[in-house]
């Protein structure tokens, strides 16, 4: 038999096993027999020591010149690009998204390295004129110090890089949280940064739940910044614990993102991003098209071609280049996943095509469902109002662009909505109303890329951005600087 690989967290430069050292398997979601290896159950202690850690780096860390920092991610970046393929199966393994799309996470990784990078030697502040005389103005920025980050397993590489890259560029220091289900490609991220000459203490890596690693970090008084992607529901603990200490939070969430697809719409074009987004990923992204609101004079049209299209797709472990979804990724998930298809059904919503766990066969062993469609669905229904996480659709029919809009806007999330239309008038139209952080015309509501600000608005985050620009504002703190050389107290809105 072979032996199960075991891992270690990384802790001030160093791969250690848990304080207790108490262990956590990693399983793979489309054959739970397989362990691919064995990673800490970390505690407190864990999470204090990698804190700790993260302080002691951090002078040194803060005063290298960020273009020095930024080198070592152009190497990190070289790394992941000579590991893509390697990195891309273990994370397959790990998580059940196919190939195509896990190679696509480990490239938003390599993305963001590279972009945050470039943003070592260019980390703008402004120089502007004082209001007196012989004075300059300027502002610059500052890191906030160690932060916490805690990731989801639905990008495992991907969202970490999200944070960790504009973190350390901005000179903070970080301690990585990677959710249980995906431990890999979070170690093979860091690993790659340690190559990479990240100095030790800089980044640390702890693995474990988070109650036991998660909430210790948020609550530990030396973390100055807490960046976390998961749910609404934890998000909104999240909040509650930083409010006390004035811990900055940076918070992204849920999703029940939508299509609106007019009746001048390209039909097949509409189809292929209402597939894409509803079913790629298997449904688990924050930015999934779980809602496809349809004009009512394509509406029929429309339903025919995209339940074909779903039921044609295959299902199956995602290292099979014929596969075009892979499974849940975990039994929690998939329950959470039949469970909804019951509400749709007690709700009396039609099922026009899926709604059942598939278990036969090559399916026994993982945690697989069929790519499931529902039809003529009231707006109202649970199914259209919240967060499913797997491969359920709700579509919608619609009379005009004014009710899709507002049918569009009537959930509390808002990260990213879509409109299939020829008509310029209704694109910017959409586009100036739909209140969600990303939106997209003639495309599906997946798919931002790592320059542009990422995030939602309502209860999709907490007003901030990860990605772009965005991030140097959520990983660093603005510091204002006069300089007087006039040689005399000069009063500021007081001497003319
Ligand atoms: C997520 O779903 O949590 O835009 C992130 C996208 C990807 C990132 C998704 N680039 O779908």
């Amino acid at each position: 038999m072979k032996s199960v690989p075991l891992f270690n967290n990384y802790i001030g430069g160093e791969w250690v096993p848990a304080a207790s050292g108490a262990t956590c398997e990693n399983r793979n979601p489309a054959c739970y027999d397989q362990v691919l290896g064995v990673f800490p159950r970390s505690g407190p202690e864990d999470a204090d020591r990698a804190v700790a850690a993260a302080v002691r780096a951090l002078d040194s860390w803060r005063l290298a010149p960020a273009p020095k920092r930024a080198e070592i991610l152009f190497r990190v970046g070289e790394i992941l690009i000579r590991q893509k393929e390697e990195f891309a199966r273990q994370m397959t393994q790990e998580m059940g998204k196919v190939l195509a799309e896990t190679r696509g996470d480990v490239q938003e990784a390599i993305d963001m390295t590279y972009y945050m990078a470039g943003e070592g030697r260019r980390q703008f502040g402004q120089t502007v004129p004082s209001e007196l005389p012989n004075k300059f103005a300027m502002s610059l920025r500052m890191p906030i110090g160690a932060c916490g980050l805690i990731t989801p397993w639905n990008f495992p590489m991907a969202i970490p890089s999200w944070k960790v890259m504009p973190a350390l560029v901005c000179g903070n220091t970080v301690v990585l949280k990677p959710a249980t289900d995906t431990p890999h490609s979070a170690l093979n991220l860091v690993k790659a940064l340690e190559k990479g000459g990240v100095p030790p203490g800089v980044v640390n890596l702890v693995f474990g739940t988070g109650s036991e690693v998660g909430l210790p970090l948020i609550r530990h008084k030396d973390v100055r910044l807490i960046s976390f992607t998961g749910s609404t529901a934890v998000g909104n603990t999240v909040a509650r614990e930083c409010v006390p200490g004035f811990k900055h939070h940076h918070l992204e969430m849920g999703g029940k993102n939508v299509i609106i697809v007019m009746d001048d719409a390209k039909l097949d074009l509409a189809v292929d991003g209402a597939i894409w987004g509803g079913f790629g990923t298997t449904g688990q992204r924050c930015t999934a098209a779980s809602r496809v609101i349809v004009h009512g004079k394509v509406y029929n049209e429309f339903l025919d071609r995209f339940a074909c299209r779903a039921r044609a797709l295959r299902i199956g472990n995602g290292l099979d280049a014929s596969v075009d979804m892979g499974p849940s990724i975990n039994e929690n998930q998939l329950r959470t996943v039949e469970e909804y298809v019951r509400i749709g059904l007690d709700e009396g919503a039609r099922l026009v095509c899926g709604g059942r766990r598939l278990s036969d066969g090559e399916y026994a062993r993982g945690f697989f469902h069929e790519p499931t469609v529902f039809a003529d669905v009231d707006p109202r229904m649970r199914i259209a109002q919240e967060e499913i996480f797997g491969p359920v659709v709700s579509v919608i029919p619609c009379d005009d662009l004014d009710s899709a809009i507002e049918i569009g806007n009537g959930v509390v999330y808002g990260l990213s909505s879509a409109i299939y239309t020829q008509d310029v008038n209704s694109a910017f139209r959409a586009m100036r109303d739909m209140n969600t952080g990303i939106f997209y015309v003639n495309a599906s509501t997946i798919g931002a890329e790592v320059h542009l600000p990422f995030g939602g608005t309502k209860q999709t985050g907490n007003g901030h951005r990860e990605a772009g620009q965005a991030a140097l504002d959520t990983f660093s703190e603005w510091k204002s600087i006069y300089i007087d050389y006039s040689g005399k107290l000069q009063r500021a809105q007081i001497d003319t």
